[in-house]
């Protein structure tokens, strides 16, 4: 039963393997996924929800362009056929998380089928709490491949290291960015590490966005991670397989029924039968074929006297407890 209960579940369809890389286009390295932090988005988004999807912006859990590699079958699709098209989803965390804890962790899966532009993909957006506690403070950062040196090829999966790359703001913020650098394409970019120079920056929610701006991009996100959990959008839960139940196996009746003279009880049996106290252990004080566990000699007849100490015996196993009843 031990070894049962030790042996791990089986995840079928689930994210069995990561790819983590530095965002370039370098081989990526498949690295044992952590499981237990995978949070599947099921097509209904939750724990996300709608951040403004606006006009043709179409966003969506489909299987149209697969996942990718530890990502399973499917994927956040979005679709903003016109310039001022919208599709974007958010989850609020509260309070907030440092935002130490997003470098180097904050990382996510990008795919572009089509686009008027060819080098546009969706971003990975962070709303922040840039001074705390005290009033106001709110931005949103932005990472876009395009303003990373990273691959930005179509049709295929790449994972970009957000958490490792730069960062635009929306709004100017003391310390890091200029109130005339609050576009990704106007030398805003910085490290994310560069925001941490703001007075006690928070994370309050992560964003999944496309446009406005991105006519004709019909894109993909997924294994969005964050620092408490990787977002795997799925169709449908992935299956897990458990172990196997012992209690729920079925067992082979033990009824005695082919040594009558034998009828219950093992330790009789095993000394002719009848006898409480083991009777070949004469002149033992504690004779005992129980285990003998106070002087450990009763297995040596010709020592009467005990005198010399006995290696410690092997315990007898004992029986496991029933986890059923
Ligand atoms: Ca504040
Ligand atoms: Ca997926």
């Amino acid at each position: 039963m031990a070894a049962l209960a030790a042996t791990g579940a089986l995840i079928v369809g689930g994210s069995a393997v990561a790819m983590v890389g530095s965002g370039n286009a370098d081989p990526l390295l498949p690295v044992p996924a952590p499981v237990v932090g995978t949070t599947y988005v099921l097509p209904d988004l939750a724990p996300f929800t709608d951040n403004g999807t606006r006009e043709g912006g179409v966003r969506e859990v489909t299987d149209a362009f697969g996942g990718p590699t530890g990502g399973g079958d499917a994927a956040l699709r979005l679709t903003t056929p016109g310039s001022n098209d919208k599709a974007s989803i958010i989850y609020r965390s509260g309070t907030g998380s440092p935002l130490a804890e997003w470098i180097p962790t904050a990382a996510y899966s990008a795919y572009q089928d089509s686009a008027d532009n060819p080098i546009q993909f969706p971003s990975l957006q962070l709303e922040v709490d840039f001074n705390g506690p005290a009033e106001g403070g709110f931005s949103t950062l932005t990472y876009e491949p395009v303003y990373n040196d990273v691959s930005t090829a179509p049709k295929e999966w790449h994972h970009y290291q957000a958490g490792l790359g730069d960062w635009c703001s929306t709004r100017a913020i003391p310390g890091v960015i200029e109130a005339n650098q609050t576009r990704c394409d106007n030398a805003g970019d910085k490290p994310l590490s560069a925001y941490l120079a703001s007075s006690g920056i928070v994370v309050t929610g992560v964003v999944i966005n496309q446009g406005s701006g991105n006519a004709g991009l019909d894109a993909a996100v997924d294994l969005v991670s964050t620092p408490s959990t990787t977002y795997d959008f799925e169709l449908t839960e992935p299956v897990v397989i458990p172990d196997p139940d012992p209690c729920e196996e079925p067992s082979v009746p033990t009824l005695p029924t082919e040594e009558p003279s034998h009828p219950s009880h093992p330790d009789e049996g095993q000394n002719g039968g009848g006898h409480e106290d083991g009777g070949n252990n004469a002149g033992h004080e504690d004779g005992g074929n129980d285990g003998g566990h106070e002087d450990g000699g009763q297995e040596q007849p010709e020592d009467g006297g005990h005198e010399e100490p006995q290696p410690e015996p092997e315990p007898e196993p004992q029986p496991e407890p029933e986890p059923c009843s």
